[in-house]
């Protein structure tokens, strides 16, 4: 369980002062320059000891990724880019550090940028965000004032640029190089992988793209040393976590906990219980709408981390936000409007995904009305397989895997419905 005095995001709530002042008085901007003084090398190999793993939903080891890019310089600039899309159904975690502790994200960005060479950093945020992006230019605009930012940032003799860009309300500019080219000023659609951005990113140069809470808690990280924050949660899983919870418990929130807390534990604790009680739980999806559903009594016992929900259940952490259904909820019909969600979203450039949205969309809505025949859950999951790991983007991925998931996990539900429709359809007759 996390103590208050182990909590990064000190202001989540918004219950203190966001300004500069404020964010000083809990403790960010304290002894930056001292942690620039001790060179790349150092925070990167920091990073890596402290096992922060990617917060955006792949979790890829935070240090690992900065380790990629280039030593020297070639010539190309060198840039991070901070995805600030957040756009998966059920995620609003980083809405809450940009609208309440900016500098947290700003601090990071500074260090991350000198960790690997970068000068200018953007930071790309949903344009549905307007508060947010309000919120955070201030804050920049602040630390530019205090000499934190700009020209000899902190007196370090190292100049730093960020810049904001606002989406335009395209799911898939979350993707990291669909968000690339946007940020180039073209449509967002996802490039082939190979090359990676490290080698090949903004402008052809050599980039690298983080989520907001990988870089926000990256100063507290070398404060405090990454002993203490791989001494949260298990092993590979390090850390503390923001998580989004919402749906039928009795109060939502987005609470920041122990990597690794059973889901039961993270519920009572912040979530007041489930609504009804917990044997009203029928499914959660625990990771943003991408990752696969489990069923109610799986998720009890279930550790919250990235090795745990993928190993033991077939899901995944994604981006931590916990969507909690109960038996209220007709799981077909939450599914199909998923697949909607997906079939919308995509960017049509590859076949598998461009038609096997819209297909997987189509039978989810028979299987809603009960108008198919059983057979047919067998070949929509074959469906998806054929969708999986066919496509240039995970896009293809995150909308047939909530469809094998409900096949996997709901079944009986699936057939009970086929099964009645037709008995009520023969009974007609
Ligand atoms: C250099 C290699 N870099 C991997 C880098 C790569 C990327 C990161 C993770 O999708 C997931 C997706 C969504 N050399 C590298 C390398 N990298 N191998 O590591 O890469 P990858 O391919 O595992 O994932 P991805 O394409 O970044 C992200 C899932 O997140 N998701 C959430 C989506 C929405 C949000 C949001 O709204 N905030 O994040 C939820 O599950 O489905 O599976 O940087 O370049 N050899
Ligand atoms: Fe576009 Fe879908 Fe292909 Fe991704 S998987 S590039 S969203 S068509």
């Amino acid at each position: 369980m996390l103590k208050d005095q182990d909590r990064i995001f000190t202001n989540l709530y918004g219950m203190h002062d966001r300004t500069l002042a404020g964010a000083r008085a809990r403790g960010h901007w304290d002894g930056t320059a001292g942690i620039i003084e001790k060179g790349r090398d150092w925070i990167v190999s920091q990073m890596k000891a402290s096992g922060l793993r990617g917060r955006g939903g792949a979790g890829f080891p935070t240090g690992l990724k900065w380790s990629f890019m280039p030593k020297e310089s070639d010539g190309r600039p060198a840039y991070l880019v901070v995805n600030a899309d957040e756009s998966e159904p059920g995620t609003c975690k980083d809405r809450e550090i940009m609208r309440h502790d900016p500098h947290t994200l700003i601090e990071g960005c500074l260090i991350a940028s000198f960790a690997m060479g970068a000068h200018t950093a953007h930071i790309y945020i949903r344009g549905e965000y307007i508060r947010e992006r309000e919120a955070l230019q201030a804050a920049i605009d602040e630390a530019y004032d205090a000499g934190l930012i700009g020209r000899n940032a902190c007196g370090t003799g190292f100049d730093f640029d960020l810049h904001i860009t606002h989406g335009a309300g395209a799911y898939i500019c979350g993707e990291e190089t669909a968000l690339l080219e946007s940020l180039e000023g073209k449509k967002g659609m996802p490039r082939m992988k190979p090359p990676f951005p490290a080698g090949a990113g903004l402008y052809g140069s050599p980039t690298t793209v983080n989520n907001v809470e990988s870089i926000a808690v990256v100063p507290t990280i070398l404060r405090r040393g990454p002993e203490w924050f791989a001494g949260f949660g298990r092993a590979n899983n390090s850390g503390t976590k923001i998580f989004a919870i919402s749906g039928h418990v009795n109060n939502p929130c987005v609470v920041e906990e122990s990597m690794s807390i059973s889901f039961e534990e993270l519920i009572e604790k912040h979530c007041g219980g489930i609504r009804g009680g917990w044997d009203n739980l029928k499914a959660v999806i625990p990771g943003g709408s991408s990752v696969p559903v489990v069923r109610g009594e799986n998720m009890r016992d279930a550790i919250m981390d990235f090795d745990y929900l993928r190993d033991e259940l077939g899901s995944g952490l994604g981006t931590a936000a916990v969507i909690v259904m109960d038996q209220s909820v007709d799981i077909i019909k939450a599914i199909w409007r998923l697949s909607k969600f997906y079939k919308h979203e995509s960017c049509g450039q590859c076949t598998p995904c461009r038609e096997g949205t819209g297909w997987m969309m189509r039978v989810m809505e028979r299987l809603v009305r009960g108008e198919a025949e059983v057979e047919e859950i067998d070949m929509l999951f074959d469906v998806s397989k054929q969708v999986e790991g066919h496509t240039i983007c995970a896009l293809g991925d995150a909308a047939a895997w909530p469809v094998q998931g409900l096949i996997r996990n709901f079944r009986d539900e699936i057939e009970d419905r086929i099964k009645a429709q037709k008995t009520g359809r023969m009974a007609a007759e």
